[in-house]
């Protein structure tokens, strides 16, 4: 018997949008190997040691295609709502190399953060520097994933006037995100528990630098480089709705490091044991008695699985899932209405439209993984 599918009102099956977006994936994966080759190619023109390719090939299979790959693609799928039609096979190619260049800038970021977060598991496998002869190396290797995205960037866009600007967008981000990371990790000394540093105000701060800006406006701003878009104005638009988007994807992996499965989120949340300033943790101080704050006190950031439970139950007390729940619709709102200061109906081609953001905001809103 035929599977009977859902419709949208526009009547296409709900299964043409899967398999569509399926294939969008594929394609964009399909380019990993292309790139992966020109990188690995360059090591050995260096006449590198056979073992030195080989394990620099490992680093980039193991760490950077096996993502959710919302950033890269989103640098493909913005291109072409901004130029308003489907790209030609060379235009596809060269933002799915931006595309990529974010993916190795995020697989740098990873390698780097879970040895700093004493993490177990990333993407379902153990995290890279826990793997037999990696080690304190994976140090290394985070900076070998950073030169790739420059080695990329000279190859294929040495001589376009936007260059520059590529560069720039890389840099700027990545400093924002290296001082995002420095507040979040003095935020949480591992030797020195003191609840009263945490703030959702200080939360914020953390969570638009560590992650907003690299996650959500560096696609977006790549994207607008390629299209054509020049004026500054664009550029502080599109950050005033893209960080706040990124800030809302973070307190969602606050949330999913306590309560999504590993098998879900494809990694063991530590935010608990590591004394970490989570929106989950603000929100059970704003909200608990003197006793449920003894209890934080006593049990937040100890290396401990049962202290790790009792903080979960001040958790389960206080409401924090019903109010996560909440933020969760009042963001999607706020973002919407951010969205809606870009005309419906822009003027011309190589202007913002709410399409870029409104597909970026449909990918993250109450995702589970
Ligand atoms: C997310 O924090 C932020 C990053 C991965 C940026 C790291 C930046 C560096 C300069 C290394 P997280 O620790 O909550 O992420 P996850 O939950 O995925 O470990
Ligand atoms: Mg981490
Ligand atoms: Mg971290
Ligand atoms: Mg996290």
């Amino acid at each position: 018997m035929a599977p009977t599918v859902a419709t949208t009102n526009d009547a296409k099956p709900v299964a043409n949008g899967a398999a569509a977006k399926q294939n969008a994936r594929k394609r964009f994966q399909d380019v990993f190997p292309r790139i992966r080759d020109e990188l690995v190619d360059h090591v050995k023109s260096l006449k590198m040691p056979e073992d030195a390719v080989e394990y620099f090939a490992k680093n980039l299979d193991y760490n950077v295609p096996h993502g959710k790959l919302n950033r890269g693609m989103s640098v493909t799928d913005s291109a072409e709502i901004l130029l308003g039609r489907p790209l030609s096979e060379d235009e596809y190619f060269r933002t799915a190399v931006l595309g990529w260049c974010v993916e190795l800038l995020q697989a740098m970021f990873l390698v780097a953060d879970d040895m700093m977060d004493s993490s177990i598991t990333r993407r379902g496998q153990d995290c890279w520097y826990r793997l037999s002869g990696v080690g304190t190396i994976a140090i290394n290797d985070a900076f070998l994933l950073e030169g790739a995205i420059y080695f990329l960037l000279k190859k294929h866009f040495r001589s376009d006037a936007y260059y520059v600007d590529l560069l720039e967008l890389f840099h700027d981000t990545t400093l924002q995100t290296e001082i995002g990371q420095l507040i979040d990790l003095l935020t949480a000394p591992e030797d020195h528990v003191d609840l009263k540093r945490f703030s959702l105000d200080k939360h914020q701060l953390i969570v638009i630098y560590k992650t907003a800006y690299y996650s959500f406006y560096l696609p977006v701003a790549l994207a607008m480089r390629f299209a054509g878009i020049t004026d500054a104005a664009s550029y502080d638009l599109a950050a005033r709705i893209l960080v706040p988007l990124g800030e809302y994807f973070q307190v969602q992996d606050d949330y999913l490091d306590c309560y999504g499965t590993p098998e879900q989120i494809g990694k063991i949340g530590t935010d608990i044991v590591d004394n970490k300033c989570s929106w989950l943790v603000n929100v059970a101080i704003a909200n608990a008695t003197p006793e449920d704050r003894a209890v934080l006190d006593a049990n937040y950031g100890r290396k401990d699985a049962e202290a790790e439970q009792r903080v979960k139950a001040v958790y389960e007390k206080l409401g924090v899932k019903a109010r996560y729940e909440q933020y969760e619709e009042d963001s999607y709102k706020r973002i919407c209405t951010l969205i809606e200061q870009i005309p419906a109906e822009p003027a011309s081609t190589g202007e913002l439209k709410r399409e870029v953001f409104y597909s970026f905001l449909h990918k993250i809103y109450r995702r589970s993984k």
